[in-house]
């Protein structure tokens, strides 16, 4: 569909290929290399309305953008978007929560069983031509035999993470702020009471203010020396020093991660730490999977302008109705 009369989409940093080919078939696409404020020019200010991204959104952005009624974001995290800014002015912001949630599980699950059995370096070992040289790989300390699992986060990709680990032969249980209605898995009302109960410990909650660093030092004692820790919600909410001094010795055993504080950037001590899967932050990053994350993004601008709707509005802007 194209819209009569044009309708400005402002494209802050680089985003998926399928949609900027869907909001250039549809609207008008501004394209601006940052989400800094100051790149927004005057005819953008009196032009925007809708703004389309993967990289965050600040107060300033918004503030910048007079005309602004949506921000479609890129993805379920949405912490990097000033939602309750929004929120405030009005403006609605959608994310792409549910079509990211199997394929996001599937790489918990790639994590943990990388890490537990050390595939990656035994994988090393074979390229490496250790094999004929050095024989065996050694036997690895850690297996998923016996282990129990807790989720920090039970959501959509949560239960998902917990439905596949059950296949596994693990028993599950979790932390959030409130219990989940109608779950049989155990609940726990803080996460250092959960990481005492498990020894698997996979974190799925969002980013943001209420869980930065919330995996600290007495979260990952409390998981102790056979433990094993997955990231596949934010870096934000892991202590990356305590993750680092906890690997280097051995107050916990593995890591797995897929994100991290400052991306892209990854902090050296987690680099040399050992039995650690690192990953840049491809959970959701197959070809399928981010189409349907575009298609949605682009979904969510196309239902606002034609009729009014967000298909997928985030918690803080659920009640912003449009403006005219
Ligand atoms: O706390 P609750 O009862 O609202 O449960 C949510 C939980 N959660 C938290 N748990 C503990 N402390 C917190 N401060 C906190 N904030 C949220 O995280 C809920 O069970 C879960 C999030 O689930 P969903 O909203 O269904 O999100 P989804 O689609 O599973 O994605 C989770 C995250 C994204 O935000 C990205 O960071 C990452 O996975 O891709």
């Amino acid at each position: 569909m194209k819209f009569s009369g044009e309708i400005y989409v402002l494209v802050p940093g680089p985003l998926n290929e399928h949609a900027i080919q869907r909001i250039r078939d549809t609207f008008r696409l501004e394209p601006i290399p940052t989400g800094d404020a100051k790149l927004v020019t005057p005819a953008m200010a009196a032009s925007v309305r809708g703004v389309a991204s993967m990289a965050p959104v600040n107060a300033a952005l918004i503030d910048a953008l007079p005309k602004l009624e949506i921000i479609a974001n890129f993805g379920v995290g949405y912490d990097g978007v000033d939602a309750k800014h929004a929120a405030a002015k009005g403006i609605m912001v959608t994310n792409t929560p549910d079509v990211l949630t199997e394929e996001v599980a599937d790489t918990a699950l790639g994590l943990l069983i990388n890490a537990v059995r050390e595939l990656p370096s035994a994988e090393r070992w074979l390229r490496e031509g250790r094999w004929p040289k050095e024989g065996a790989y050694p036997l690895t300390g850690a297996t998923l035999r016996d282990r129990r699992a807790g989720i920090f986060g039970l959501g959509r990709i949560g239960k998902a993470i917990a439905s596949r680990l059950e296949v596994f032969g693990m028993p599950v249980a979790y932390h959030n702020r409130n219990p989940v209605e109608g779950s049989s898995y155990a609940y726990y009302p803080t996460l250092v009471e959960l990481a005492r109960a498990v020894d698997t410990l996979i974190c799925v909650a969002p980013g943001g203010k209420g869980t930065e660093k919330a995996v600290n030092a007495e979260v990952l004692k409390a998981l102790g020396p056979n433990g094993v820790f997955v990231n596949v919600g934010r870096g934000s909410s892991v202590d990356e020093d305590a993750l680092a001094a906890a690997l280097e010795s051995g107050t916990i055993r593995a890591a797995g991660l897929d994100v991290f504080a400052d991306e892209p950037k990854v902090p050296q001590r987690l680099l040399d730490a050992p039995h650690t899967c690192l990953l840049p932050h491809v959970g959701s990053a197959s070809v399928y999977t981010r189409d349907a994350m575009a298609d949605l993004q682009v979904d969510n601008l196309v239902s606002w302008f034609s009729e009014g709707k967000a298909i997928t509005p985030v918690s803080e802007t659920r009640h912003v109705e449009p403006k005219s």
